[in-house]
């Protein structure tokens, strides 16, 4: 039986247990809510996009593993109301000769792309940034796919229904692929907006052998300066290390890429398309398969990642009004080294198309 003293220390334990209950968990409502409300201030401060947690608590835009995967983390929408640019992906390989998989391309370079974009250092400075530039990208999620015999033909019709209305909205467009079959849509339809293009084409082949309606991968090159949508002798074919019959393009083998370098490379580029409205087409398989060993058709002897980055860097001044990548096979891939090396190149085309945007407007 417990004495008055006894019961009097017992309750007194009581009590303080209870108030230390009630002291810790004031506490930890007010630290989360502090958490909470600085995360929601940054946050507004940094629009959402580039501030990640450490601690826990309200995370917007978050590590490149977290959220449904968008490219770079844009919005997937389809509403082109203000939109700068829109990334679109066309998942077909039906065109290809060799290995086949870029249709799962879009997939794998929108799965690493968050990695690539949280480096920039070739671009943002004090007086630029993606951001300011192209308040709105979107990534506009796929169109093209199908089964069957026709699926060619309804890949070329669909791309290049969507390819004009992001175009004729104003908006800039760069696809993914898919092989190279996957431009014709896209180059079509800006050069009814634009007028004949300058080809940019990175790719170890030229992709230059008429195709009779009978469309691969190797063949828009040639159909699209004969339909007279490009004009070649305004365009570069870059990184050729393969033979094909020429259809008046000026050729830059993979060997003069590497003597010229960055610098040198970019200069010749700009003398060729000059002024003119540039679609840039990037075939994965034109860096060495050291570098892009998930693709179709690797042939060895091409540049590195970096070199073709440093390039695309110095061609800032050249009018590109669309672009895609394609040829990125992920069932070839390493380590993500093919899909990785295609968005960071994307990440440049992006920049040098906002830079463009920026002096038009
Ligand atoms: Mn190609």
């Amino acid at each position: 039986m417990l004495n008055n003293q006894a019961l009097r220390t017992t309750a007194t334990k009581i009590f303080d247990f209870g108030a230390y209950k009630i002291y810790w968990t004031f506490k930890e409502v007010i630290n989360k809510f502090t958490i909470y409300a600085i995360n929601i201030l940054l946050s507004s401060i940094f629009k959402g996009d580039f501030y990640m947690s450490y601690t826990g608590g309200y995370v917007e835009h978050p590590f490149h593993y977290s959220g449904i995967s968008t490219f770079a983390g844009f919005a997937n929408k389809r509403n082109l109301d203000n939109v700068d640019l829109a990334i679109m992906g066309i998942p077909f390989d039906i065109g290809t000769t060799n290995r086949p998989g870029a249709r799962l391309g879009p997939r794998a370079v929108r799965a690493v792309s968050n990695l690539a974009f949280r480096s920039d250092y070739l671009w943002t400075t004090e007086s630029f940034n993606l951001k300011k530039a192209c308040p709105n990208i979107i990534d506009y999620g796929d169109v093209g796919a199908a089964v069957g015999a026709k699926a060619t033909e309804f890949m070329i019709r669909e791309s290049y229904k969507h390819a004009k209305l992001i175009l004729n909205s104003g908006a800039s467009l760069v696809s993914i692929g898919g092989d190279h079959t996957i431009p014709y849509g896209p180059i079509i339809a800006a050069s009814e907006k634009y007028g004949p293009l300058a080809l940019l084409h990175f790719d170890s082949h030229q992709d230059s052998i008429p195709s009779h309606g009978d469309y691969s991968h190797a063949n828009f090159a040639y159909d699209l300066a004969h339909e007279g949508c490009i004009d070649p002798s305004k365009s570069a074919q870059v990184c050729i290390r393969t033979r094909m019959e020429n259809c008046g393009y000026n050729i830059i083998y993979a060997n003069k890429v590497i003597e010229l370098g960055p610098v040198g490379l970019a200069n010749v580029i700009k003398s060729i398309v000059g002024n003119m409205p540039v679609y840039l087409t990037f075939d994965i398989d034109a860096l060495d398969p050291a570098y892009a060993p998930g693709t179709g058709t690797p042939v060895c002897g091409g540049p590195s990642t970096n070199l073709i980055k440093c390039t695309l860097r110095e061609l800032e001044g050249i009018n590109i009004v669309a672009a895609d990548m394609v040829e990125v096979s992920p069932t070839y891939d390493a380590n993500e080294i093919t899909a990785l090396a295609a968005a960071s190149i994307m990440q440049d085309i992006v920049y040098l198309i906002a830079k463009n945007r920026i002096k038009n407007n």
